[in-house]
């Protein structure tokens, strides 16, 4: 058949709108339910939200082969539902539970599971950032074309090794995307205290790679400029900074105040998704019940996965000391 005649071919379903924005609600109700299992006392230390920035991963990882890798922040739960990895195991490793994600020793902070490319998140600020930089060190030398996306704050942007790992990413042209999230806050210092520049893609300039900032709520521009980046890191011409542009959610964490309390509901005005809704929904790919439908179906499957999680067992006492290395 001619081209011209060819039925468009149907976009993969990490790229359908429908499918989009089902992983949308998925974080979405994830984080609600884990901020009000830590509520409820069922687990230890703090959760980090990440509701409001749903759209950057999702589109930052939509660009992602599944060969390629991820890393993120303690404000990872977003990064891991975009990787792949299975809510059910989410929720356990978050109470600490032997079906959990890392077998319930990670916690909210440390999500991880290789084989869904997730490299770990970490609640070290910027310590992925020198990580990822290995990764893709490594796959440089192993002649391999898999490339490694970091996530980090805009907080992280001010660390040393950020520096570091721009400089000897952009020497080596390793493939590598930075993806900073910045939701303008790193815990209550607003970013325009921290940089000495207007953006923080400004700084990619200094190291000589690409920086771009895009509009983090804007599902297709961030996929358009990840699309990008992933094209040239996979084509051996180096890393690119992106700077995707996001308000954080109420506060830091389930626990820790930081912000302005009067500009605490601020994120609502850009969230993603009932933006991402009314494009789906003025393109024709969904109506106005399909939409609710998803909604409650993502809903419905993170509750499943709250009475799994309350249910399992936690850990035997004999798995203290297994898969630690010393
Ligand atoms: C090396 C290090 N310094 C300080 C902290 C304490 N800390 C935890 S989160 C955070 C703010 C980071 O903000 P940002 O990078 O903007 O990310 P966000 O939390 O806004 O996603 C700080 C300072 C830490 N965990 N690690």
């Amino acid at each position: 058949m001619p081209s011209a005649d060819r039925p468009p071919a149907d976009p993969p379903a990490e790229l359908r709108r429908a499918e989009v924005l089902r992983r949308m609600w998925l974080i979405r109700h994830f984080e609600e339910a884990a901020i009000r299992l830590y509520g409820e006392g069922r687990y230890r230390g703090s959760t980090h939200p990440y509701i409001a920035q749903e759209a950057t991963a999702l589109a930052v990882c939509a660009a992602l082969r599944p060969t390629d890798t991820v890393l993120a922040t303690y404000r990872g739960h977003g990064a891991a539902i975009a990787a792949g990895c299975d809510v059910t195991a989410m929720v356990a490793e978050l109470l600490g539970k032997e079906s959990g994600l890392c077998k319930g020793k990670g916690g909210s902070m440390h999500f991880s599971h290789v084989g869904d490319r997730l490299f770990g998140c970490n609640a070290i600020v910027s310590g992925q950032i020198p990580m990822a930089g290995g990764i893709a060190l490594a796959t440089r030398i192993d002649g391999g074309d898999a490339v490694t996306v970091a996530f980090f704050g805009d907080g992280a942007s001010c660390e040393g090794v950020f520096y570091e790992t721009l400089n000897m990413a952009a020497l080596w042209k390793l493939p590598l995307l930075l993806v900073c999230e910045n939701n303008e806050y790193a815990i209550s210092t607003h970013y325009t205290q921290a940089l000495s520049v207007a953006r923080i893609s400004d700084r990619a300039r200094g190291f000589g790679l690409p920086g771009v900032h895009v509009d983090g709520c804007d599902y297709d521009a961030v996929h358009d400029v990840a699309a990008q980046a992933v094209e040239r890191a996979r084509a051996g011409d180096g890393p690119t900074l992106i700077e995707a542009k996001t308000v954080r959610w109420t506060r830091h964490s389930a626990v820790a105040a930081g912000g302005s309390s009067e500009g605490a509901e601020r994120w609502r005005e850009t969230d993603p998704i009932p933006r991402f809704t009314k494009l789906a929904i003025a393109e024709g790919a969904l109506d106005e019940a399909a939409a609710e439908r998803i909604r409650g179906e993502a809903q419905a499957e993170v509750e499943r996965a709250v009475e799994a999680a309350i249910a399992a067992p936690f850990p035997p006492l004999s798995a203290l000391t297994a898969d630690v290395f010393a």
